[in-house]
């Protein structure tokens, strides 16, 4: 038996990478397929191999057994990953920056850092510019700005890659497969078009794959979405999954204060000042939502 981790999930067929690095094409054992937990990319398995890899392919094998998982994030589905990047274009399609907001949620619930990527930068002009800057005055992540196309703060993305498992994740047609291929030539990922008549990007990237970098770094490359629930999380847990409301947490008048309209709540008071207003109308928001 060999450990190895699920880079790529497509139609019951699992490509493992062993720790040498060599792929192996595996089907479940029988027992697995009929677990509630399916396998997913990131995943650690133990496996069996059948055939061995060779000149004229991968080799073959049999996953028998996952071990358990550090963290996991719903969607996009991934596995035991180090960090969340939010990708996010500024233009073409518009910054959704409560989609944001609704990863991190997630992310954070799974205790994991997130860094969000503005990418797209050559389609606004300085002024705008300006403008997203006073919007993210104060903002609870690291931010870096992009452009696939000028390949302006590439660098930048690719150090925080550096050493570590990333997992992107954003809309369709924000540019995370240009991304990729910008900062890791090779790669060779399928991009696709922005519509011009509904602005949102075509759904090109179909499954997740787990792909290495050349600086030690390793990154999930995902499919876009379009909406995401935050499901199967209680509203009083929300606020632990806002960094900026954990802060205050211990000022407010009660110690479990939801920062809705209770008394002595130290949100109002911190509100443009460490806490982003735009930020706490996400929290509002989706407090509403999950207390449907
Ligand atoms: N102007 C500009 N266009 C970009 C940039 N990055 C990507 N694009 C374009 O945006 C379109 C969508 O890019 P993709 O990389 O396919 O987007 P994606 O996020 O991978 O989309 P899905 O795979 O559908 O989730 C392509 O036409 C890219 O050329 C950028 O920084 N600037
Ligand atoms: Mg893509
Ligand atoms: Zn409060």
């Amino acid at each position: 038996m060999q450990q190895g981790k699920v880079i790529k999930a497509v139609g019951g067929f699992f490509t493992v990478r062993n720790q040498a690095g060599s792929e192996y094409l595996c089907r479940a054992r029988g027992s697995l397929k009929k677990s509630k937990q399916a396998l997913i990319v990131g995943d650690e398995v133990l496996f069996k191999p059948l055939n061995e890899p060779s000149g004229d392919g991968g080799g073959e094998g049999v996953i028998e057994k996952v071990l358990p998982r550090a963290n996991f994030l719903p969607r996009p589905p991934v596995a035991n990953v180090d960090q969340v990047v939010v990708v996010m274009s500024l233009k073409k399609p518009d910054c959704d920056w409560q989609m944001i907001s609704r990863v991190a949620v997630l992310a954070e619930r799974e205790y994991l850092p997130v860094l969000v990527c503005f990418n797209k930068t050559d389609l606004i002009s300085s002024a705008e510019m300006d403008q997203l800057h006073d919007l993210i005055e104060p903002y609870p992540y690291p931010i870096v700005f992009t452009s696939a196309l000028s390949g302006n703060g590439t660098d930048d993305l690719k150090n925080r890659l550096a050493g570590c498992c990333s997992a992107l994740a954003g809309p369709s047609g924000v540019g995370k497969s240009t991304l990729l291929n910008y900062i890791q030539p090779g790669l060779s990922l399928q991009t696709g078009t922005v519509s011009e008549k509904i602005g949102r990007g075509r759904h090109t990237t179909r499954q997740a794959a787990l792909l290495p970098l050349d600086n030690g770094g390793s990154v999930v490359d995902t499919p876009g979405f379009t909406r995401l629930d935050l499901k199967n999380l209680a509203p009083e847990q929300l606020a632990g999954c806002f960094p900026e409301l954990e802060a205050i947490r211990s000022r407010c008048g009660f110690r479990d204060c939801l920062h809705l309209n209770e008394p002595n709540c130290a949100a109002r008071v911190e509100l443009g000042q460490t806490i982003n207003p735009m930020r706490f109308e996400h929290y509002q928001f989706f407090m509403q939502e999950l207390s449907q």
